[in-house]
C-alpha cells in the first residue's frame, strides 16, 4: 500500500476520440492497488443540466472557450484528486486538453487568438503554481480511419457530426506531443499501443502495458 508521504505512480492514457481509453481502464479493473478516473465526459454532458459537449460541437465559435474553460478545471480536478492507492491511472489529461483539442480549435478557426491566450495563459499558470504529477503515458495510438467508424458505431450523439478530417488532425496533434516531441511538452516517457487492433486481439496488446503500470502496486 502506499504510505501517506507517497505519491501515486500516475499514469495517463492518451490517444484519439474512439481509441479504446476506456477499454484500457477497464482492464485494469481486475488489479488491487490502482485507482482508475476516467474522464469527466458525462460532467461535461451535464452541467446543471447543460450539455457542454453538445453545445461545443453544435456550435464551436460560440461555446469552445466556455467548454475548455469546464474541461480545464474538471481535468485538474482529476490531476488533483487524492487517492489511496499507489497507482493511479487517468483517461487523458490536461496536456492533451492544451496540445491536442485547444490547440486544434485554435487551428480551425472555432477559437479566436485572444480565447486561446487566456486559455494559453491559465494553462501555464496552473503548470508553474499547481504540481501535476506524470510517471508514463500510454498512447493508444490509432488509425483515423478505425476511430471515425467505431464512433459511428458507437453512436454517442453529441458526436455524430464529427467529420474524419476532425480526427486526422487530432491525430497528427497526438503524434506531434507524443512521438515527435515537436509540439508543448511531453511530461513522461511514452508507451506505445496499437489500438487499431479488434476486440480478440487488444487484450494482449493492453498487456504489454502491465509490468510498466502494476509494477509499483506489487
Ligand atoms: P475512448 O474510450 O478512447 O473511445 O474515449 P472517448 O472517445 O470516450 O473519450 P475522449 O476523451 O477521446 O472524448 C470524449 C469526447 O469529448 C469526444 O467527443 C471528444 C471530446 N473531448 C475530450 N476532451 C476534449 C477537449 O479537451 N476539448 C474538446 N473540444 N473536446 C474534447
Amino acid at each position: 500500500m502506499n504510505t501517506i508521504n507517497q505519491r501515486p505512480f500516475t499514469v495517463f492514457v492518451e490517444g484519439n476520440i474512439g481509441s479504446g481509453k476506456t477499454t484500457f481502464l477497464e482492464h485494469f479493473h481486475q488489479f488491487e492497488d490502482i485507482t482508475l478516473l476516467t474522464e469527466p465526459v458525462d460532467e461535461w454532458r451535464n452541467l446543471k443540466g447543460w450539455n457542454l459537449l453538445d453545445l461545443m460541437y453544435k456550435d464551436p465559435k460560440k461555446w469552445a472557450m466556455t467548454f475548455q474553460s469546464y474541461v480545464s478545471l474538471t481535468m485538474l480536478n482529476m490531476h488533483r484528486k487524492a487517492i489511496p492507492t499507489p497507482v493511479k491511472l487517468m483517461e487523458r489529461s490536461i496536456f492533451s486538453a492544451r496540445y491536442c483539442f485547444v490547440e486544434q480549435l485554435l487551428r480551425n478557426g472555432s477559437l479566436h487568438p485572444a480565447q486561446f491566450a487566456i486559455l494559453d495563459e491559465w494553462f501555464n499558470f496552473i503548470q508553474h503554481q499547481i504540481p501535476i504529477e506524470a510517471d508514463l503515458i500510454v498512447y493508444l495510438k490509432a488509425t483515423p480511419a478505425v476511430v471515425y467508424d467505431r464512433i459511428k458505431k458507437r453512436a454517442r450523439s453529441e458526436e455524430q457530426c464529427v467529420p474524419l478530417c476532425y480526427l486526422e488532425n487530432l491525430h497528427q496533434l497526438h503524434e506531434d506531443w507524443l512521438i515527435n516531441k515537436t509540439l508543448g511538452e511531453c511530461p513522461a516517457p511514452v508507451l506505445v499501443l496499437d489500438a487499431d487492433l479488434d476486440h480478440s486481439e487488444i487484450t494482449e496488446e493492453y498487456k504489454r502495458s502491465e509490468h510498466q503500470i502494476l509494477r509499483k502496486a506489487v
